[in-house]
């Protein structure tokens, strides 16, 4: 299976995502948009993982959650060459927690991508649009209460992810 770590969003921050999509796709911008259900924030990339990892990557999870839960707030939009994101303010507690997982991670002997952490939510990739485009996200803030390990599938060429292990923080 292929596995990731994420934090997974409440409606309102969802319905803020939803928004600057539509904002992009009213300025005539095409290209594969990310399902409403499946928008998130990657704190890790594990890959194909066996059952063995599988187990790994929950202890490592759960080795990361003895924290209070803390709060985020999404900023601004951008985009690496022509996949385009919503960002997330400053967070020392975010930094803390990606680079607390990944270290936890690899000491249960995943190698994960070396560069360095840039929070951001993917919109749409392959976007292609007639003018630069201008995108206002909304205003909102969420408590982040848990960490995620989740699954990506792609049945019948849609993907598909499932939360298949969470771990609260502390007092969440
Ligand atoms: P991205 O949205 O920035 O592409 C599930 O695929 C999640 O893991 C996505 O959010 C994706 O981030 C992230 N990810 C990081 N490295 C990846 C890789 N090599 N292949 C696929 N997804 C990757």
């Amino acid at each position: 299976m292929r596995l990731f770590v994420a934090i997974l969003f409440p409606e309102p921050v969802r319905k803020a995502l939803m928004d600057t999509m539509a904002q992009m796709r009213a300025q005539g911008a095409h290209g594969n948009f990310t399902r409403p259900e499946n928008l998130h924030l990657t704190l890790a990339f594990l890959g194909e993982t066996g059952a063995e990892g599988c187990r790994a990557a929950m202890r490592a999870v759960d080795s990361v959650c003895g924290r209070a839960p803390f709060s985020l707030s999404l900023g601004g939009a951008g985009r690496f060459g022509a996949l385009w994101w919503a960002g997330l303010q400053n967070s020392a507690p975010l930094a803390a927690l990606a680079r607390d997982a990944q270290a936890a991670l690899r000491a249960e002997g995943f190698s994960l991508d070396r560069r360095p952490f840039q929070p951001h939510i993917t919109l749409a990739r392959q976007v292609e649009a007639p003018v630069p485009l201008r995108l206002c996200v909304p205003r909102a803030s969420f408590s982040a209460e848990r960490i995620s390990l989740m699954r990506s599938d792609r049945i019948n060429g849609v993907l598909r992810y499932a939360e298949i292990h969470a771990a609260s923080f502390r007092g969440a």
